[in-house]
Formats: structure tokens, C-alpha cells, sequence
């Protein structure tokens, strides 16, 4: 668990150093454009990082959050409250930001071709391949083959029926091999796997208390090593950035980036808005037909010091005293908004979904409907297992990007304003996990809700 008392300062001042770094990688980049390009490489190695830790790290954080859960059986209708209503509110959140970036559609105008004919690389025009193929299986010339592919009827375009994309997804949940999983960083079996081996060994209690502990003391370990990256952070984002918009220096489109992020800002702040000021409350009124931002006005410590922070781990003291002091019982604020601390972040999960379109937008590739369904899963998944630390959305970013093919470098582009959406990302979490105490505390019973175990990791 990082530092709490810490966070606050920590966090305070990573932030200044890397809007420092963005600022003069911006005045390199417009300045010296083609050296600003040679910093690609720094930018490379500080991705190698964060890709070197994003397997143990959500691994450990969802373990740390199942494990305390406490026996997963005695959770019974608190947990599924809770679990289902964590659920449905990262959905929505997706779902959310993927209508607000297909809408404005912040990337579009100034795909970068040449980008596009290097991601779409060594996948020739798949008639083309098709014609060769034949011509040289047949002996035919290739002009003979196109004459009979001419003639032959037309097919209906293959688009996937919903059943093959729920089967396609159902085959991306469950892997044969987790270490190839790990390596190819497929991430999201991992999780489910991780869900599910850490509810199996909640319910052998003597060997949960140890085996809690060493994996607290693991995700502790990774989120030092964490904090240690978020101190080379602005190095690595100055050269991500440097190198990014040297490039579209280099190319005459520096402005024309810079307007897209803009663009790209608004809309995720927009799609935060829409989430946290119109679906959560009416969520909080449909279960209590009470005002909800009275509600949100009485969390409003807990949100100042989630965006102050960066961090919903650091903000977890807070948040339970704000919900506690608005009404909320403290075995429900107990019982939900540590796991949700843990599990469940709508507003890193709108954010990873948005971003991820907003990229293939940039580089003229529009996603398909399946692929923004695998998006959307992906992003859901990356959320539960991203850690409440700062810039953990990022990390996780690379879950969601990897996941359909998109190019990671790209990241760079989003970094120069991503320390800002954090904050403001981490106080929808917030609000989200406090919604959830209050949706729980009216639905379950007090005596129903379980009291948290003993053993209970401090981890993320
Ligand atoms: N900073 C994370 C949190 O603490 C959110 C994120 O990085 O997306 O919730």
C-alpha cells in the first residue's frame, strides 16, 4: 500500500515535475523537431517498463482485492450487491465513453496516412493476395484470375453475428497457457483467472490468512516499484512527448495534435461529466429517491482530495469518513468502498475506452463494432485491475491498446494532458465506490452486510 499520509504530497509534486516535462518537451519538439525524434528511444524504454509491470501488479492488486473479500461464500447478497452494482456502473461508464469519442470523434481529420499504411504493414489488400494465389496455384495469369473472380456471384460480406462475438470474447476470457498470456501481455484471462483462483482460496480459511498476507506483501512490493517508475515518469514522458510531437512537428501537423488533444480532453471530461452528474445520480435516486447531490455535496472532501491525490487508495480514509458522516452506516461504508477502491473505477474504465478510439481515430483506423466491443470489455477488465495510485490508468492503458492491435508509441500522444484526467478520473472513481455504499446500505439489511475479515490486505 503506498505511503497514504505520503500520497497527497507525492503526488502533488510528480505532478509538477511532469507538466515540467511536457512543457519544455514541447518548446524541444517545436524547436528542434528532428532531434526532438531521437528521444523515441527513451520514450521505448519507459514503456518497456511500465509494460515489464503491468502483469504482476493487476495480478496482485485483483488478488489482494478478491482475498479481502474475506470467504467469498459467506458474502452471499452484500457481495453480489455490491460485485453487480460495481459491474454495472464500469459498463456504463464505458459504454458512455465510447458514445461521447464516436461522437465528437476528437482524432478524425487528420488521420496519419503513412501511419495507417505502416499499421495495416504486411496485410496486402486481401484480394490482391487472393488473386496472386490462385494465379500461381492454376497457372492462369493474374488478369485471367481477376476475370473469373469477376464473374463468379458476389458473397454476403462475413460481418460477425452476435453469436460470434460473444464466442470471440469467450475465447479471449479463458487462455490455455497463462504464461504465454503474461508474455503476450493478454491480460484480460488473467484477470478472470485471478478473480477466480482468489475466490477459491478465500474459501480455505487456513491457508487464506498466509497466502493474503505474502500477496499483500507482493502488491506492496510492486507498488514501490510502482512509485519508483512514476519518479522516472517525467523523463519518460518527456521523451514520449518530445518525440511525438517532434514528429508531428517535422510533419506540419504539430498544431493540427494539438487541436485533436484538446479535443480529445474535452471529450473525456465530457463523458466523466455525463458519468458522474447524470448516471451515477440517478442511479443513487432510482435506489433512494433522495437528492443525490446533496449526497455528492457531503462526499465533496473526499472528491477534492481524490483529485488533489491522484489516488483512491490514498483518498480511502476520506471517502469513508465522508460517507459515513452523510448518513451512511459504517459496515456498509466498510463493507464496499474499500473493495471498491480495489475493483471498481468508472472513471479510469470511460477513460481507457475513449482514449484507445481516440487513437485508432488518429491513425485512421476505425474500429469495428466487435472491436469496440472488445474495447469495451478490455477497458472494463484494465479497470477492475488497475491499481488507486496515480497515472494506474495509463499502465493499464496498454491492456486495452494491446488488446486490438493498436500501436502503444501512441501514448505519448495522450500523456501530455493524462496527469489531469487522473485527477479528475480518480474523483469519479471515488464517487462511484461511494454511490455503491449507498446503494448497498439501502438494498442489504445492516446485519446481512459481513464484517470485513481480520486479515484483510492493506493492498490497493
Ligand atoms: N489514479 C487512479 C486512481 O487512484 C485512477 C487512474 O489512474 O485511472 O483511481
Amino acid at each position: 500500500m503506498t505511503d497514504d499520509a505520503n500520497a497527497p504530497k507525492h503526488s502533488n509534486t510528480l505532478t509538477y515535475w511532469i507538466a515540467g516535462a511536457i512543457v519544455v518537451a514541447i518548446a524541444v519538439a517545436l524547436l528542434w523537431p528532428h532531434f526532438a525524434m531521437h528521444f523515441d528511444i527513451g520514450g521505448e524504454l519507459f514503456l518497456r517498463s511500465l509494460k515489464m509491470i503491468v502483469v504482476p501488479l493487476v495480478f496482485t492488486s485483483v488478488m489482494c482485492g478478491i482475498l479481502g473479500l474475506g470467504d467469498v461464500r459467506r458474502l452471499g447478497k452484500p457481495g453480489a450487491t455490491a460485485v453487480g452494482y460495481y459491474l454495472c456502473t464500469t459498463v456504463l461508464a464505458v459504454i458512455v465513453g465510447l458514445i461521447v469519442v464516436n461522437v465528437l470523434r476528437p482524432g478524425v481529420g487528420t488521420v496519419d496516412k503513412a501511419r495507417l499504411q505502416e499499421f495495416s504493414q504486411g496485410s496486402e489488400n486481401p484480394k490482391q493476395v487472393l488473386r496472386r494465389t490462385l494465379a500461381e496455384e492454376s497457372g492462369l495469369t493474374e488478369a485471367e484470375v481477376a476475370g473469373v473472380l469477376h464473374d463468379l456471384p458476389a458473397v454476403e460480406d462475413d460481418i460477425p453475428s452476435t453469436s460470434k462475438i460473444l464466442e470471440n470474447l469467450a475465447l479471449m476470457l479463458v487462455t490455455d497457457n497463462l504464461f504465454q498470456a503474461a508474455a503476450e501481455m493478454q491480460l484480460l484471462p488473467i484477470i478472470v483467472f485471478t478473480i477466480c483462483f482468489g475466490a477459491l482460496l478465500t474459501t480455505m480459511p487456513n491457508r487464506t490468512r498466509s497466502i493474503t498476507t505474502l500477496i499483500s506483501e507482493a502488491n506492496d512490493a510492486l507498488l514501490a516499484f510502482v512509485m519508483i517508475l512514476m519518479k522516472i515518469a517525467p523523463l519518460g514522458i518527456f521523451c514520449l512527448v518530445t518525440a511525438r510531437f517532434g514528429k508531428a512537428q517535422a510533419e506540419g501537423k504539430f498544431m493540427q495534435e494539438i487541436g485533436q488533444i484538446g479535443w480529445y480532453f474535452a471529450a473525456v471530461l465530457i463523458g466523466l461529466a455525463i458519468h458522474a452528474f447524470i448516471v451515477l445520480p440517478l442511479i443513487f435516486w432510482i435506489v433512494r429517491r433522495e437528492n443525490p447531490y446533496r449526497y455528492a455535496a457531503a462526499m465533496s472532501q473526499a472528491l477534492l482530495t481524490a483529485f488533489s491525490t491522484a489516488s483512491s487508495s490514498a483518498t480511502l480514509p476520506v471517502t469513508l469518513e465522508c460517507a459515513e458522516s452523510a448518513g451512511i452506516s459504517k459496515r456498509s461504508s466498510e463493507f464496499v468502498i474499500p473493495l471498491g477502491a480495489t475493483i471498481n473505477m468508472d472513471g479510469t474504465a470511460l477513460y481507457e475506452a475513449a482514449a484507445a478510439i481516440f487513437i485508432a481515430q488518429v491513425i485512421g483506423q476505425d474500429l469495428s463494432m466487435s472491436q469496440q466491443v472488445i474495447v469495451a470489455v478490455t477497458a472494463t477488465l484494465a479497470a477492475i485491475g488497475a491499481a488507486g495510485i496515480p497515472e494506474a490508468g495509463l499502465v493499464t492503458m496498454l491492456i486495452v491498446l494491446n488488446a486490438v492491435g493498436l500501436p502503444l508509441e501512441y501514448i505519448g500522444l495522450i500523456l501530455s494532458v493524462d496527469w489531469l484526467l487522473d485527477r479528475f478520473r480518480t474523483a469519479v472513481n471515488v464517487f462511484g465506490d461511494s454511490v455503491g455504499a449507498a446503494v448497498v446500505a439501502v438494498t442489504i439489511p445492516e446485519d446481512e452486510i459481513p464484517e470485513p475479515p481480520a486479515y484483510a490486505p492493506t493492498g490497493q
